[in-house]
């Protein structure tokens, strides 16, 4: 963590391309795409700034650590991290979902999640997953799983899946319902507490360009 620059992770596809647009109100433009490069540091306008380019997941850890003084990570991510070590001052509004419960097309789910009732349940988000079963007070087998949970239950892996959804499109293709909304999810700036202090000068303007540019977004919607 040198004192005069800035290190921001950053996880290549939806939450990049939503976030250029908040960069470059920041005065930052990268010097390339993530996409047409193999590249994992990525140089920028600015002398002192530059992306690192770590899988989605990982972007909370990266800060948490100080390897990066800042980055962009979905709530579902934070959640699931826990968020320790991190600042959240901003909800950027970008790469918007709902976190869902789905199941077969047609499967009873109101039966089959009544309180005291046993369910299998494949998730990328065990956390989220077993907070939300707990409140039900369904009784729930976590199968953790690292993608493509649409696939669970259509195999006898699992009654559910708790999952993402944005367009409801993957869930249709699969033949599956959404039936339960547990959250909102949207992404979150995210801060190292030591580089918020000790980077103050550099950080604070990043930040306040972040929240005019969403501002501003929120008008224009
Ligand atoms: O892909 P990788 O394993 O590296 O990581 P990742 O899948 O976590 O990363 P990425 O880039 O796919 O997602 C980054 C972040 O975007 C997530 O952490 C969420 O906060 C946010 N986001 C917003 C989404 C979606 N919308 C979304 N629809 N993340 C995933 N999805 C998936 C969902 O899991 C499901 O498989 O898209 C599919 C559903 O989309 P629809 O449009 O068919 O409903
Ligand atoms: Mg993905």
């Amino acid at each position: 963590m040198t004192e005069n620059t800035l290190t921001i992770a950053l996880s290549k596809g939806r939450i990049f391309d939503e976030t250029l647009p908040l960069l470059a109100a920041a005065g930052i433009v990268p010097a390339e795409e993530p996409g047409s490069s193999r590249k994992l540091i990525i140089d920028t306008n600015l002398p002192n700034v530059r992306l690192v380019i770590v899988r989605a997941s990982d972007v909370p850890t990266y800060v948490q650590y100080g390897a990066a003084d800042f980055g962009i990570a979905g709530k579902d991510v934070l959640i699931e991290h826990g968020g320790e070590g991190l600042y959240q001052p901003l909800d950027l509004q970008i790469a918007k979902c709902r976190m869902m419960v789905a199941v077969p097309a047609g499967f009873n789910y109101a039966a089959a999640s009544q309180p005291g009732n046993r369910l299998r349940v494949a998730t990328k988000y065990p956390d989220i997953a077993a907070e939300h079963f707990a409140n039900k007070g369904v009784h729930v087998d976590i199968i953790k799983l690292y993608g493509s949970m649409e696939l669970a239950p259509l195999v006898g892996l699992s009654d559910a899946i708790v999952d993402l959804v944005s367009t409801g499109g993957t869930l249709k293709a699969n033949n599956l319902e959404a039936v339960e909304h547990i959250c909102d999810i949207s992404s979150r700036l995210v801060v190292n507490k030591a580089a918020l202090k000790v980077k103050h000068r550099l950080i604070q303007p990043v930040i306040e360009a972040f929240a005019n540019a969403v501002n501003n977004q929120q008008k224009a919607a």
